[in-house]
C-alpha cells in the first residue's frame, strides 16, 4: 500500500452513466415492459436469466420460503432475527409524528406524515446479493409503515427460477409482503409501471448492476427511486494509539467488496503507516478475496501521512466518505469537527462490520463524496408530508390585504381576486363562517 503525503494524495473517483449502448438498450427495455407489460418481462426474463416462466410463476410462494427455511442453518435465523432486532430499534428512533400547531386567532397550521403505500425492493442476483442489505432497505420502510414492500430479485440462470435460500429467509425476516423472481432493467420497469403480475409502486430502492443503476434513473419522475450507491469506500483516521493489525483488517474489509472499493489510512503517525503497509499485505496474502481486495487497494487505497491529528480531520472532511473510524487516543473529542462522514465508528472495538451488519444504524450511505450533502437511508426516505393549512376569518382578514399585494406583484390578479372577493363580502356584514 503506498504511503503518501497529503499533498501528494489526489481521490480519484468516477460516477458511472453506462456506455452509449448500455442506455439505449435499457431505454428500450424499459419502454417494451411499459408497453406490453408481462409480456415483455417474460421475454426479457428467458433472454437475460435463461429463465422461462409463465406470468403465474413471476410470485414466489409460500411454500418456497417455507423450503428457503428449511434450507438454511438455524444459526442463520438466529442471527438475522438479532440484527433486525437491532436495525429495527435504531430505525423507530427516526419516526415523525405528524403535528398541528393552533395558534389564538383559530389558524391551524401542520404537518401529517403518512407512509408511501407500495415500496419496491430491488435485491441484485449472485454473488452481491446480501442478506444484509435486504435488512438495511426493508426494515426502514417497514418502520415508516409501509404497508406493501415488494422484493424483486433474479432467477438463477441456467434455466432454474430458484432464489438464494438466504435472501428469502432475510426478505421475509424483514417484512417484505411479495417477492418476485425478476430482475435487471424489466424488473425496474415492471416496478414502476406495473404489469398484470405485478402492481406498480411508489418508490424503488436497492442497489443492482450497471442495467439496474440506468434502469432506476430512466423511470425517476413515474416513481421516486433512491440515491444510486457507488462502490464502498473506508476512511481510518487513527493515531499512535491505534493497533496496526486491526487497522489493516477494517481496511481490507471494505477492499474485498469491489476493485473499486476505497479504503484509506490517515494518520500522523509514519510508524503506523509503515507498520499498517506492511500488515495489509500480510493479510492480503491470507484473504480468499485476495485478488479483488488487491485490485481495490492498488487502484484507490491510500495511506496518507498528515502534519497532525487536525490535519487528518481537515483530510476527512474533504474526502467525505461513507465510513469513517476513528481509532485515537479520545476519539470522542475528535467527532465534532468531522463535518462530513456517512457514518463514524469510534474507537478500537468499532470495526465496520459491526456497523455492515449489526449495530442497527443502516449500512447505506452515501459514496463518492456526496455524504457533504447526503445522509445514511433511514424510515424518512419512505414517508411523505402533507402540509396542512386552516385560516380562520379573522386571521384572513388580518393577512388578506397583505396576500393581495404579492399576488398582483406577480402580476396574478386572479389570486388577489379570490382572496378580495372574501375580504369585500365580509365587509359587508359576509355569510361566511
Ligand atoms: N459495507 C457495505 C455493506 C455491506 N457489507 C454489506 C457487508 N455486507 C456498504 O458500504
Ligand atoms: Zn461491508
Amino acid at each position: 500500500m503506498k504511503v503518501q503525503s497529503s499533498k501528494e494524495f489526489d481521490l480519484k473517483r468516477e460516477v458511472e452513466y453506462g456506455t452509449p449502448e448500455q442506455n439505449r438498450a435499457v431505454k428500450e427495455i424499459v419502454a417494451a415492459v411499459q408497453q406490453e407489460g408481462d409480456a415483455g418481462l417474460l421475454r426479457y426474463t428467458e433472454q437475460f436469466d435463461g429463465v422461462s416462466l409463465l406470468p403465474e410463476q413471476l410470485r414466489v410462494t409460500p411454500e418456497e420460503l417455507q423450503a428457503a427455511y428449511s434450507r438454511v442453518e438455524d444459526s442463520f435465523v438466529a442471527a438475522i432475527r438479532a440484527a433486525a432486532a437491532n436495525i429495527r430499534a435504531f430505525h423507530a428512533r427516526q419516526k415523525r409524528n405528524s403535528w398541528m400547531d393552533l395558534q389564538p386567532d383559530g389558524t391551524i397550521l401542520g404537518q401529517i406524515i403518512r407512509p408511501l403505500k407500495r415500496v419496491g425492493v430491488y435485491v441484485p442476483g449472485g454473488k452481491a446479493a446480501y442478506p444484509s442489505s435486504v435488512l438495511m432497505n426493508v426494515i426502514p420502510a417497514q418502520i415508516a409503515g409501509v404497508p406493501e414492500i415488494v422484493m424483486v430479485t433474479p432467477p438463477s440462470t441456467g434455466g432454474k427460477a430458484g432464489i438464494d435460500p438466504y435472501i428469502l429467509v432475510a426478505a421475509a425476516e424483514a417484512g417484505v409482503t411479495e417477492m418476485y423472481r425478476v430482475g435487471g432493467a424489466q424488473a425496474v420497469a415492471a416496478l414502476a409501471y406495473g404489469t398484470a403480475s405485478i402492481a406498480p409502486v411508489d418508490k424503488i430502492c436497492g442497489p443492482g448492476n450497471i442495467y439496474v443503476a440506468l434502469a432506476k434513473r430512466e423511470v425517476y419522475g413515474a416513481v421516486d427511486i433512491d440515491s444510486i450507491a457507488g462502490p464502498s469506500e473506508i476512511v481510518v483516521l487513527a493515531d499512535d494509539s491505534a493497533e496496526p493489525a486491526y487497522v489493516a483488517a477494517d481496511l481490507l474489509s471494505q477492499a474485498e467488496h469491489d476493485e473499486m472499493a476505497s479504503a484509506i489510512l490517515v494518520t500522523p503517525s509514519q510508524s503506523l503507516a509503515d507498520t499498517v503497509a506492511a500488515e495489509v499485505e500480510r493479510q492480503l496474502q491470507e484473504l480468499p478475496r485476495e485478488a479483488i481486495a488487491r485490485a481495490s487497494i492498488e487502484n484507490y487505497g491510500a495511506i496518507i501521512v498528515v502534519e497532525s491529528i487536525e490535519e487528518g480531520i481537515s483530510v476527512v472532511n474533504r474526502l467525505a466518505p461513507e465510513h469513517l473510524e476513528i481509532i485515537a487516543a479520545d476519539p470522542m473529542s475528535l467527532t465534532g469537527s468531522i463535518e462530513n462522514a456517512g457514518a463514524i465508528f469510534l474507537g478500537p472495538y468499532s470495526s465496520e462490520p459491526v456497523g455492515d451488519y449489526f449495530a442497527g444504524p443502516n449500512h447505506i450511505i452515501p459514496t463518492n463524496g456526496t455524504a457533504r450533502f447526503s445522509s445514511p437511508v433511514d424510515v424518512d426516505d419512505f414517508i411523505k408530508k402533507s402540509s396542512l393549512i386552516y385560516y380562520s376569518k379573522e386571521a384572513l382578514l388580518r393577512d388578506g390585504q397583505t396576500i393581495i399585494e404579492l399576488a398582483r406583484r406577480e402580476g396574478l390578479e386572479g389570486h388577489a381576486r379570490a382572496i378580495e372577493i372574501r375580504l369585500e363580502n365580509e365587509a359587508k356584514g359576509g355569510d361566511g363562517n
